[in-house]
This record gives C-alpha cells, structure tokens and sequence, in this order.
C-alpha cells in the first residue's frame, strides 16, 4: 500500500512563519515524522508540496496507478480551486482532507471546501497530528 501526502501553498513554510496557528515543527521534519509512522505501518509514502494549483492537479493525475491513497492540505486551494475537486474525482483514488487549523472557525472566506466533496473524510483542528490521523483513516479505509 502507497500513499501520497500533497501540501498546497505556503506550506514549505511551516515553522517558520505564524506558529501560533500552524504551530513550531517545520515541513521537513513533518515529513520525517510522517515516514517513521508509515515505516512502522508497513505503509509506503511519498511527499509533494507546490505553491502552483496546476503542478498539484499535475501530481494527482500522476498518482493513478502508483498511489493507494491521497492525503491532501491544499491550503487556500481548498477555498478556491475545482481543478483540485475535479482530478480527485477524476482518479478516484480513496483521499482525506487535512488542515491543521479548523478553518470553520477562521474568517467566512476559508468556511468553503471544494475538495470536500469528493474526500472520503476531513480532519481538521489538530494540528499536524492530523496528518497521522488522515494515514489511519487510510489504512482503515483500504483495509491494512
Ligand atoms: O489549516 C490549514 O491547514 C489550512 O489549510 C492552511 C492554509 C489556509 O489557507 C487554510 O485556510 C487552512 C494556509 C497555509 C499557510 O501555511 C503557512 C505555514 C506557515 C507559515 C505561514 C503559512
């Protein structure tokens, strides 16, 4: 089993910029973190951040037959972009949303959620723990 974590725009830049939001660790070492836990799982990973809607969209038609399952943050694309719903959609490969902030409790503008639609679940709030969150929910999903 593969999964692939896609992070949107700004994210690179976790850890340096608004801690107090999207907290101390660092995009890197997210992604350390995040490989030790799919190692124990047994879980292939692989990683991909773009400030570009359309190198995202890019990645998800890539991931067809290469990827069991998709976790996505598209950051502000998640309030914009249908490009982002529809290669979803258009691969059909099992995806959780994930925002490390609840954006339903931030500004009306961030209340909307295109990719939504076509996840088979969000989680948000928690910080980057949710990303582990989005995995298990993965793996349970895809029945390992
Ligand atoms: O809470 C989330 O994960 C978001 O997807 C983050 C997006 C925001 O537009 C969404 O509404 C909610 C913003 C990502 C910006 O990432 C930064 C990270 C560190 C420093 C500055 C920005």
């Amino acid at each position: 089993m593969r999964i692939l974590v896609l992070n949107g725009p700004n994210l690179n830049l976790l850890g340096m910029r608004e801690p107090e939001i999207y907290g101390r660790e660092t995009y890197a070492s997210l992604c350390e973190r995040l490989t030790r836990v799919c190692e124990a799982a047994g879980v292939g990973v692989e990683f991909f951040q773009s400030n570009h809607e359309g190198v995202l969209v890019d990645r998800i038609q890539e991931a067809r037959g290469h990827f069991d399952g998709i976790v996505i943050n598209p950051a502000a694309y998640t309030h914009t972009s249908i490009a982002l719903l529809d290669a979803v959609k258009a691969v059909g490969i099992p995806t959780v949303e994930v925002h490390i902030s609840d954006p339903d409790t931030r500004e009306p503008f961030r209340r909307i959620s295109y990719i939504r639609a076509a996840c088979i679940a969000t989680v948000k709030g928690k910080g980057l723990s949710g990303y582990e969150e989005a995995i298990k929910i993965l793996c349970r999903h895809l029945g390992k």
